[in-house]
């Protein structure tokens, strides 16, 4: 039998974008993905939009029962900025009253919130103004979070600011997936760099505030880079992406600092950012409580030896490399590799000393999954089950070892929206049918997760 430490926090996450819909009614304003699927219908996977999405907005109440159904003891979601604050500036009442209620009913049930703020979703308003290129940005969202905290904080206990950052950095600024989808490598860390700040600033508030019980910690996404050789050229490419793709924001966010090979490489490729004084020392002052690890996919790399100087890209920097052995995940198209997961625990618990941190999304995304259905609408997906549990025997492994995992999150709770994907990639423990008012029914796997936190562990 493989267990997990007692309290171990089991659960799902989505977020507010992707799950809730009702994105033009109750005073929300528009995010850039109501305005970009306004301008562009046609870039989304079947013209499916973030109007309705998953519609939590209206079925939360039923939703908890369904979590707490299949033994959820945890959920994260996130707030929505433009439902919260319209205009940046005065809250709304009604999403104030929503936001509540949605969290209360989850205690109530014995599911514990996890809050994130930040989840792909920039106001238009601030957009506007220049988004996460412009320094306007940080204080902007440091005062969105106060607002957060206050209003919610006797609520929740566990918050987060962002959720993978350098996603929407890479996809807005250097892959063409977000608004406003230019490639300008220059921009990219510009808006990488403000986007930590205004999470530093977050915490400093989350601080000054000092709710009782409190913790707050940021939602990475961990693509550990594993080198093609041991040739040193193979082995500086891994270095050059792990720290432009991971120890740029763990470093920063958990120890306090900018590493220095990032400055180096950054400085030689006229890359670095625009700072202001006294940022350092709020870096320095403003780690987290614990973070959450996104797993999914390695990221295999080797030199790059005719890349641009100064690099356009990072893909002047580095590499991608198919490793012969790999396994794919053929519905969805991304390597499954689990040992990557005792990696993380590892590094947790030696290069950040061995800092709280848990899974706060895993899972497998399968394109067209209907055809998985029995006779009953039920999706039998075995291989959703195979994948979460060979994560589990590596992450148990890592516990074991004695790293801080104190909880493990899948994505997703009940299928839901995916930006440009629109519902192409599904995740759920529940399935949804967009064809007849978002009916949820569970999947095999939301049963197999059941008897899993019954057990706290597997045979
Ligand atoms: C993560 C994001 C989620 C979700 C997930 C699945 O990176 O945090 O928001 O989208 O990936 O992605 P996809 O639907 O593209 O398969």
């Amino acid at each position: 039998m493989k267990t997990f430490p007692e309290n171990f926090l089991w659960g799902a996450a989505t977020s507010a974008p992707q799950s809730e819909g009702a994105s033009r009614i109750d005073g929300k304003s528009d995010s850039t993905w109501d305005k970009w699927f306004e301008m562009a219908p046609e870039r989304f996977n079947d013209n499916q939009g973030p109007q309705i999405t998953s519609d939590m907005y209206h079925q939360y109440k039923e939703d908890v029962q369904r979590m707490k159904a299949i033994g959820m003891n945890s959920f994260r979601t996130s707030i929505s900025w433009t439902r919260l604050l319209p205009d940046g500036q005065h809250l709304n009442p009604k999403a104030v009253a929503f936001y509540r209620d949605y969290f209360q009913e989850l205690k109530a049930n014995g599911i514990e919130p996890i809050i994130n703020l930040f989840h792909f979703d920039m106001p238009w308003w601030l957009m506007e103004k220049g988004g996460w290129e412009s320094r306007e940005s940080v204080d902007t969202f440091a005062y969105y979070a106060k607002t957060a905290f206050q209003a919610f904080g006797d609520l929740v206990q566990n918050w987060t600011t962002f959720n993978e950052p350098m996603v929407h950095i890479e996809c807005s600024y250097l892959q063409g997936y977000h608004y406003p989808a230019i490639h300008d490598f220059k921009k990219a860390v510009q808006a990488g760099y403000h986007t930590l700040m205004a999470h530093i600033k977050a915490v400093s508030e989350f601080r000054k505030l000092q709710i009782e019980n409190a913790k707050i910690g940021i939602l990475l996404n961990i693509s550990p880079a594993y080198a093609k050789s041991d040739a040193p050229e193979d082995l500086r490419a891994k270095e050059i992406a792990d720290h432009l793709n991971i120890f740029s924001f763990l470093d920063t966010t958990v120890l306090g600092q900018v590493p220095d090979f990032l400055i180096e490489i950054l400085a030689a490729n006229q890359l670095l950012p625009k700072t202001v004084a006294g940022d350092k020392a709020l870096i320095a002052n403003n780690p987290v409580d614990f973070v959450g690890m996104n797993y999914y996919q390695p990221f295999r790399v080797q030199a790059k030896l005719d890349g641009k100087q100064p690099a356009e890209d990072p893909s002047d920097l580095y590499a991608s490399y198919v490793w012969p052995n790999r396994r794919m995940n053929e519905y969805r198209g991304w390597e499954i590799y689990p040992e990557a997961l005792y990696d993380v625990a590892m590094l947790m618990k030696t290069k950040y000393h061995n800092i709280p941190w848990f899974v706060s999304e895993n899972g497998m995304g399968v394109a067209d999954e209907a055809r998985f259905a029995d006779k009953t609408g039920m999706i039998q997906d075995d291989y959703r089950i195979a994948f979460m549990q060979e994560h589990l025997v590596q992450l148990q492994r890592g516990i074991e070892a004695g790293s801080h995992c104190f909880g493990y999150h899948a994505w997703t709770f009940a299928d839901c929206w995916s930006w440009l994907n629109g519902y192409r990639n599904r995740y759920g423990f529940y399935s949804v049918d967009l064809a007849d008012h978002q009916k949820r029914t569970v999947k095999k796997s939301g049963l197999w997760f059941k008897t899993l936190t019954e057990n706290n562990g597997f045979e």
